[in-house]
């Protein structure tokens, strides 16, 4: 396993451990999503998602002020209905690829995570916040709804009537109620985000890889189904899972009572 980079314009990304951080490196705009964010984004998950060193991935953004305040406000002038549902588009295809790149991606919500920001931080699988976060979906206050999948992924995540009371507000919550509300999974303080990051990665480091892929499959893919098929769904998974090298390792470490190695087959 070797350590690298991969060079993009507007993200850091470092590989290190099997663990990859990508920072969003604009702090001067508080990490606005920029076009040129996006194409970054896109690059850096394709690479990603084939690297046999990375089997977890951290997400967050430069500075400590914000992990993104949204949209880059200055590229929405232009918009027009044509470019604004094909941005939309893309976005969507974007997020969706962070999404399903089948590894483990966390958030860590350094700040604020406003707009496109709080809709990046909704497509990864788990949500970390530093005490000092502010999440809100304001798009309402630009004459916008979220573009970025957030009308449809909020609401399932924190229930219809929650999202909307954050959709038609444009409130700003900070990270005890965005605790409360489901929207992230812990609360650090700033100085431990990483860390905890990185605790949360070696947790699921030590698991089968194959399973944690697994996991990962049948929750997204069972998630939109009616309960028979998703469970199907379930079925299938567990059936390949069941013929792996690693299950028989992990069996046979836990009655020989070592720790299993595994070997991702
Ligand atoms: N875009 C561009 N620049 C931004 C920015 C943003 N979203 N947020 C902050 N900045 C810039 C500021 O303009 C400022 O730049 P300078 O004036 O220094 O050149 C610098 O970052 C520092 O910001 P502040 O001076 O304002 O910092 P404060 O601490 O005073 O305030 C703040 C922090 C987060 C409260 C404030 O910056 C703020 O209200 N920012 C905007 C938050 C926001 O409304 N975000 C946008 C949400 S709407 C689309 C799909 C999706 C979307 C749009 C289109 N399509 C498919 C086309 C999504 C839209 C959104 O995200």
């Amino acid at each position: 396993m070797t350590d690298h980079a991969i060079i993009s314009e507007t993200l850091l990304c470092e590989i290190k451990d099997q663990i990859a951080t990508v920072t969003i490196n604009r702090p001067q705009v508080l990490n606005a999503l920029s076009i040129q964010v996006f194409t970054d984004l896109e690059h850096v998950f394709t690479q990603l998602a084939k690297d046999p060193d990375v089997r977890v991935i951290l997400l967050t953004g430069a500075g400590e002020k914000a992990f993104a305040a949204g949209a880059d406000i200055k590229e929405l002038v232009e918009t027009t209905r044509i470019t604004g549902q094909s941005l939309s588009r893309r976005g969507h295809r974007i997020f969706r690829q962070i999404e399903t790149c089948g590894k483990p991606v966390l958030a860590l919500i350094n700040g604020f995570a406003l707009g496109g920001g709080c809709e990046l931080a909704l497509a990864c699988t788990l949500r970390i916040a530093a005490d000092s976060a502010k999440l809100g979906q304001p798009e309402a206050r630009l004459g916008l709804i979220p573009g970025y999948g957030g009308t449809q992924r909020l609401p399932r995540l924190i229930g219809q009537s929650a999202a909307l009371k954050l959709l038609l507000t444009g409130e700003r919550i900070d990270a005890a109620e965005a605790l409360r509300l489901g929207l992230v999974d812990e609360v650090v303080p700033l100085a431990e985000l990483y860390l905890r990051g990185q605790q949360l990665a070696s947790s699921i480091l030590a698991m089968a890889p194959l399973a944690v892929a697994g996991c990962l499959e049948a929750v997204y893919k069972g998630a939109d189904r009616d309960l028979d098929s998703a469970l199907g769904i379930e079925s299938r998974i567990f059936g390949r899972l069941s013929a792996t090298a690693d299950k028989a390792e992990g069996i046979r470490a836990f009655l020989e009572k070592h720790t299993p190695i595994w070997t991702g087959k």
